[in-house]
């Protein structure tokens, strides 16, 4: 009874938190995938979250891929002469015993064609390529709001 109340309890904590999941595949580890609710009528959206490599060797993420979406990009965000802009790598090195943040206004993973709407509270599967460790799959979490203050705009 105590041990089935206990299950249900952590498993109730873990969905409400949703930053509570994280993902291993070989040296890396991936943190609370996530991306923002858009509008209804929005042909794109975003996916974020930060991988942590513990080897001792680098990475490179090289692309991605998800069902919802008829393509998936990754992309930086630069500052150039004032303005920003955003534009696609073809791959990201994560440092030996160092992170990669992917977030509003730095690295992230570009989704077009996005079959509908993305709402807040659903996760969806994202299917992240990296030249070491292979692939994985991890669940992006739908948020209207991201959990850390930091900068709101995303522009294409
Ligand atoms: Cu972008």
């Amino acid at each position: 009874m105590l041990k089935k109340t206990l299950l249900l309890a952590a498993l109730l904590s873990t969905s409400l938190l949703a930053g509570a999941h994280d993902y291993k595949v070989g040296a890396l580890r991936i943190e609370h995938p996530w991306s923002r609710e858009m509008p209804p009528v929005a042909p794109t959206a975003a996916a974020y979250f930060v991988v942590r490599n513990d080897g001792a060797a680098a990475d490179r993420l090289l692309g991605a891929y998800t069902p919802l979406a008829a393509r998936a990009e990754l992309h930086e965000h630069l500052h150039v002469d004032g303005l920003m802009k955003m534009q696609q790598v073809q791959r990201v090195e994560i440092p030996a015993g160092g992170e990669v943040q992917f977030a509003p206004m730095a690295y992230h993973v570009m989704l077009f064609g996005l079959q509908r709407q993305l709402q807040d509270g659903e996760r969806f599967p994202l299917t992240l390529r990296f030249e070491q460790a292979g692939e994985v799959e991890v669940e992006v979490a739908v948020q209207r709001e991201q959990q850390e203050p930091q900068e709101q705009s995303h522009g294409h």
